[in-house]
């Protein structure tokens, strides 16, 4: 009773500030701790495992496949107020920037013992050879990593936190939809969404690399109404690897700079 009396407490705090959007790695079916489905993991989801400790401890099973699957958050068989905890902490950190990994991966950092460190480095460009936009589609931007000899295995966010993309002819800022990616150093990334291409979209496109190697994350357009430069804010784990050093893809004919 005492955990259930911290877990609540916890949780009015959380309740105030806490609506964040999933790291999108983790927007799939059946994601640990986002037991209402919702694909956002909040102190809701707190409450909803607080609710099932307590009918469970008055005899009653919620005995939903994906709601169990979701709310055992430490793995160890029962559902009860230090499920509910961890995900209080877990969107805490994420509310403050402090964490921008799934809710398992997040799970294994502390198990390793390790504290990730976001850096945001600036990636620009501009078509200088027409004075029009380019609407391209396919292969925008290759962003390469050093990845650190000491990283552990587990999955590092790639995140596109900010955009300014301009258009020549509509004299508008446009805001494309991200998909956000992850490296996997040592183990599988999570499965990502797909592309429509009707909609303006950008995708980090989710890779694999070993400890000490170097990496190349490339970023993908679909749906593009046609710009002519861009600013874009990328976010990434500085403790697992260094962006060294960005280059356009194959599809876009500008310029990618580093800043
Ligand atoms: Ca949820
Ligand atoms: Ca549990």
């Amino acid at each position: 009773m005492k955990r259930m009396n911290k877990a609540l407490s916890l949780l009015s705090a959380a309740v105030l500030g806490c609506s964040m959007l999933l790291p999108v790695s983790a927007q799939a079916a059946g994601i640990l701790g986002d037991v209402d489905g919702n694909s956002i993991i909040n102190a809701e989801d707190a409450t909803e495992i607080l609710k099932e400790a307590a009918r469970r401890g008055a005899g009653t099973v919620n005995k939903d496949a994906a709601f169990e699957a979701a709310a055992d958050v430490n793995k160890d068989g029962k559902i009860t107020a230090d499920d509910a905890l961890e995900i209080l902490k877990y969107a805490s950190k994420v509310g403050t920037g402090k964490m921008m990994a799934s809710l398992e991966d997040y799970l294994n950092y502390q198990k390793a013992g390790y504290t990730p460190s976001y850096k945001t480095r600036k990636v620009y460009g501009m078509d200088m050879t027409q004075q029009k936009d380019d609407n391209f589609n396919g292969e925008f931007l290759t962003l390469t990593f050093m990845v650190k000899d000491a990283a552990i295995a587990s999955r590092f966010p790639v995140r596109i936190v900010k955009t300014d993309v301009a258009s020549w002819e509509k004299v508008v800022t446009l805001h494309p939809e991200i998909i956000q990616g992850e490296v996997g150093i040592g183990v599988t990334p999570n499965t990502q969404p797909t592309m429509l291409s009707k909609d303006f979209c950008m995708k980090v496109n989710s890779t694999v690399a070993q400890k000490g190697g170097v990496v190349n994350v490339t970023v993908n357009v679909s749906g593009n109404p046609g710009f002519c430069g861009y600013i874009l804010d990328v976010a990434y784990d500085q403790n697992a690897m260094e962006l060294a050093s960005v280059a356009t893809g194959k599809d876009y004919h500008g310029i990618a700079e580093l800043n």
